[in-house]
């Protein structure tokens, strides 16, 4: 952990390296900022993110221009890199999103760096860092299963289409992504559900702590209580996914249907013979009914 003194001195030497368009100067700021202790979402937020907002205001009031801009965003990526490959993961979570700019959207640095924290707290991502047309983005959802998606709007103008992919998502079968909308033209939005979303994220420092609740993750083992529950949960819903009757489905499944009735109301401590049965009935895989789904 470095102090707010010592990230301000830090950030004036790497907004100094940036305008003089030196990217080894760069490097050795962020390797001494590492050096000195300083996490990867201080580096993201009190240094990379603040400077590239600086060189904004160098470039707006012309002491720089567009190419030296540019060349700044090119080095910050190249920090991105940098520290992505320095800092160490946490073990799997088994958990996976999709992190995207919405269409129209040409800033992607804020959505890079919602992506690369998310991967250092245990996700797997899905990045684009082209913005990607709606109806492609929709189509590749229904092929994969992606526990949370985040979209990331940096012009106020794009906004609708951030709106327009929440909605177009929320009619995907369920269970369907989780929403999390970012970027500076969201920062002063607090109604998510005008936007179609499930939250928004002002704090991109929480924002992983935020995703893992949105979905519904738990580092605590369910009881057998809550186990048998989910279950039941997953079961009904697949079950009246495919249209089956409780009758059907112990029908299809050989078991009786009063037990597939206590094992959607979560109070039949099921064998794993059982299960199997069910979710070969309701060609399922056994995972699916067995964990939490995030809708
Ligand atoms: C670099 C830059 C560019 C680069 C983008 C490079 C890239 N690949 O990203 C280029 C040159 C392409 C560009 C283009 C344009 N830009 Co520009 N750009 C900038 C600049 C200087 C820095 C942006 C940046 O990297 N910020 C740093 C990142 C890290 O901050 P951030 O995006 O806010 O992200 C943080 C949070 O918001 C959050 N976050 C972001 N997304 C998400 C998503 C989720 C899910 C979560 C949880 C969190 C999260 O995480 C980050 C954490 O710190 C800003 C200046 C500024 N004040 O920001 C202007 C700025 C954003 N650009 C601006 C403009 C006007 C343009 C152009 C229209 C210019 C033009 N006339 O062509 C085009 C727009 C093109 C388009 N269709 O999008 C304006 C926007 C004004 C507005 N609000 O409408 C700004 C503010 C400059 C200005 N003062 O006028 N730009």
């Amino acid at each position: 952990m470095t102090t707010k003194e010592q990230l301000a001195g830090i950030r004036e030497r790497y907004v100094a390296a940036l305008s003089d368009s030196d990217p080894d100067a760069a490097r050795t700021v962020i390797q001494d900022a590492i050096s000195d202790g300083a996490t990867t979402p201080q580096i993201y937020l009190s240094i990379l993110t603040p400077a590239q907002v600086k060189i904004g205001e160098l470039w707006h009031r012309g002491n720089i221009n567009s190419a030296q801009e540019h060349l700044a965003t090119a080095i910050t990526m190249q920090m991105l890199d940098m520290q992505r490959q320095a800092a160490k993961p946490r073990s799997p979570r088994g958990l996976r999103a999709l992190v995207t700019p919405v269409e129209g959207e040409m800033h992607f640095i804020g959505a890079r760096m919602f992506a690369d924290l998310l991967i250092m707290d245990g996700w797997d991502v899905d990045f684009f860092w082209m913005a990607t047309p709606t109806k492609d983005l929709v189509q590749y959802l229904q092929g994969r299963r992606v526990d949370l998606i985040g979209l990331s709007t940096t012009m106020p103008e794009y906004l609708p289409n951030a709106t327009e992919i929440a909605y177009e998502i929320q009619q995907l079968d369920p269970p369907r992504p989780k929403i999390l909308l970012g970027g500076t033209a969201v920062r002063d939005l607090t109604e998510p559900d005008q936007y179609g979303a499930d939250a928004i994220v002002t704090n991109v420092a929480e924002a992983a702590d935020q995703a893992r609740q949105l979905v519904g993750y738990s580092e605590t083992l369910p009881t057998l209580q809550q186990q048998l529950a989910t279950i039941g949960h997953n079961v009904r819903t697949a079950r009246t996914r495919n249209k089956l009757t409780q009758k059907q489905l112990a029908q299809a499944s050989g078991l009786d249907r009063t037990y597939i009735s206590l094992v959607e109301h979560g109070k039949q401590n099921l064998t794993i013979a059982a299960i199997l049965k069910i979710a070969e009935a309701l060609k399922t895989p056994i995972k699916d009914l067995l964990e939490p789904t995030s809708t």
